[in-house]
């Protein structure tokens, strides 16, 4: 079978198979991508894409980078960048072949290419998706100095700003970004525009904060001003279910579009993007493809990290425990349905100031029925993963805010419980293993290693993970080993 290509796409657009809304060959490159994974691919690249069609705006075409991993570059720059988006739902499957990616390089193995993107004056704009574990910092959200990442992200800042020769490898992508902003302030230093679009909590300030402490590590006050006068870093809050692609999923796109698509990503019909509106320069039209543009986005951020990301973690940690291999298989079970509608109307619903017009149970039960979306395989292994960096962000801070109001969080405590029984058994009731993908595991196995007695509060002592206002909640404590206790009757 042909590969999908410029020189290979169909001559027309079917209801099924859709061709791409832009030709890559028209664009000029006017956005840098950092972390250029599934969830960029079916999220804002569609959105740019769709941008630049409504308004025949060429000048955002994507310069992609991909993290350590250049698988991504093996699967895109064959293809001209193009790549498929198989949306699918219960009612049907429909794929989109996506034009907006211009060119996909490795950020490790290429670091002087992407330093030079972000350093473009044509450049106006640079999105992330990092992962969770992506942002260098420490449990209150500074800057992780003095780990080896940093320490070079800090030499590399140092050499763009002196100007001496190529800085040598960045440790993190945060350092990647704020190296080639000092590449950028010691050319031009034209405004640029920063957006996060990871599941963080006000992502755009926490990253902001990442760049300017690595400024001000770098010792040089006058990059640090420009970050401050010509750099800003707007939060978002983005949602679509975007699950790992599978071998079956690229089978089905190749049926559909009688070529073979590497690149491919699956999604479901559902997407959001909420963008505050705080931009330094020029950017593409993105409400034109749907996104909202506002001056507040945290009550959309927490309402959906909270009910959202909370549920989905709830609901990969029991699930799993279960023997459930989807989430979809998960919420079907009616017992862990009830847990799920439990944790958003009785903990995080509490905590949370609707959204302009937004009906939070609606909301609610919307999340749940998206879910529930059988076709597109999202495992509850891939959303347990990196359970240290996410559950802070999507249970603990509920947690807080109900024992602050006096209220346990049972449901918040049934989760943790179900984390900590995924973390120390590793198996599940039919003794399948239990992977442990977490930047945190070999501590996590050391404390869940030994006697089921005390098990509870040697992981609540994850300092990394249970900040002493947490921990020293004794409510939360006996709710977490309650729950614990009886799903370690589970055999
Ligand atoms: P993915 O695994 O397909 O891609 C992750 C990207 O991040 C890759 O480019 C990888 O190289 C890079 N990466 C991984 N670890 C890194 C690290 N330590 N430092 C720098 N880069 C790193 O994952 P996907 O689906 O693209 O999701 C990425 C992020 O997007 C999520 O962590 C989340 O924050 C956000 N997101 C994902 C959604 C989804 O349903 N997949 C939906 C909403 C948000
Ligand atoms: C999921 C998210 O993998 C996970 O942690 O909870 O990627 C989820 O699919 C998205 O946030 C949905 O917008």
């Amino acid at each position: 079978m042909q590969r999908l290509a410029l020189s290979t796409l169909p001559t027309a657009s079917t209801d099924v198979v859709t061709l791409p809304a832009v030709d890559p060959r028209n664009l000029s490159t006017g956005l840098v991508h950092l972390g250029i994974g599934a969830f960029h691919r079916a999220h804002q690249a569609v959105y740019t894409e769709l941008a630049s069609a409504a308004t025949g705006d060429d000048r955002w075409g994507i310069f992609a980078v991909t993290g350590r991993s250049a698988n991504v570059v093996e699967q895109l720059a064959p293809q001209d960048g193009l790549y498929g988006v198989l949306t699918k739902s219960v009612e049907r499957s429909t794929l989109h072949v996506v034009g907006a990616v211009r060119e996909v390089i490795s950020g490790g193995a290429d670091q002087r290419s992407a330093l030079a993107a972000i350093a473009s004056p044509d450049v106006r704009v640079v999105t992330l998706t990092i992962t969770e574990k992506g942002y260098p910092r420490t449990p209150d959200g500074g800057l992780a100095l003095g780990t080896a990442a940093v320490t070079a992200d800090v030499a590399a800042v140092r050499a763009a700003l002196a100007g001496t020769g190529v800085p040598g490898p960045t440790g993190s992508s945060v350092g990647l970004l704020a190296t080639g902003l000092a590449a950028r302030f010691s050319a031009a230093a034209d405004p640029i525009s920063v957006v996060s679009c990871d599941n963080l909590p006000g992502n755009g300030t926490q990253l902001g904060r990442l760049v300017r402490e690595l400024a001000d590590a770098a010792g040089d006050d006058d990059f640090a001003g420009w970050l401050r006068q010509d750099v800003t870093f707007p939060s978002t809050m983005v949602d679509r279910i975007v699950p790992a692609t599978t071998d079956q999923d690229r089978a089905e796109a190749a049926e559909l579009l009688r070529l073979y698509d590497a690149g491919l990503v699956v999604a479901e019909p559902f997407g959001q993007w909420v963008i505050e509106d705080r931009f330094a320069a020029d950017r593409p039209a993105w409400e034109q493809a749907g996104a909202t543009l506002a001056t507040e986005v945290a009550p959309y951020e927490k309402a959906k990290l909270r009910m959202l990301n909370g549920t989905h973690s709830l609901l990969a940690y029991l699930g799993a425990l279960h023997g459930h291999r989807t989430i979809a298989d998960a919420i079907a079970d009616e017992r862990l349905y009830d847990a799920a509608r439990g944790l958003q109307r009785e903990d995080a619903i509490p905590t949370l100031e609707a959204p302009p017009g937004v009906d939070l149970e609606a909301y609610g039960e919307q999340v749940l029925a998206r879910f529930g979306n059988p076709y597109l395989r999202h495992t509850t292994v891939q959303v347990a993963m990196d359970g240290s960096q996410k559950l802070p962000i999507r249970l603990l801070d509920t947690a807080k805010d109900r024992l602050r109001a006096g209220a346990t969080p049972h449901h918040c405590a049934l989760a943790v419980a179900a984390w900590i029984v995924y973390v120390s058994r590793g198996r599940d009731t039919h003794g399948h293993e239990l992977p442990l993908n977490d930047p945190l595991a070999s501590v996590l196995r050391d404390r869940a290693a030994g006697s089921e007695e005390g098990l509870v509060d040697r992981m609540l002592g994850v300092r990394e993970i249970f900040d002493d206002e947490i921990a020293g909640q004794d409510a939360f404590r006996d709710a977490v080993r309650d729950a614990a206790a009886s799903l370690q009757r589970m055999r």
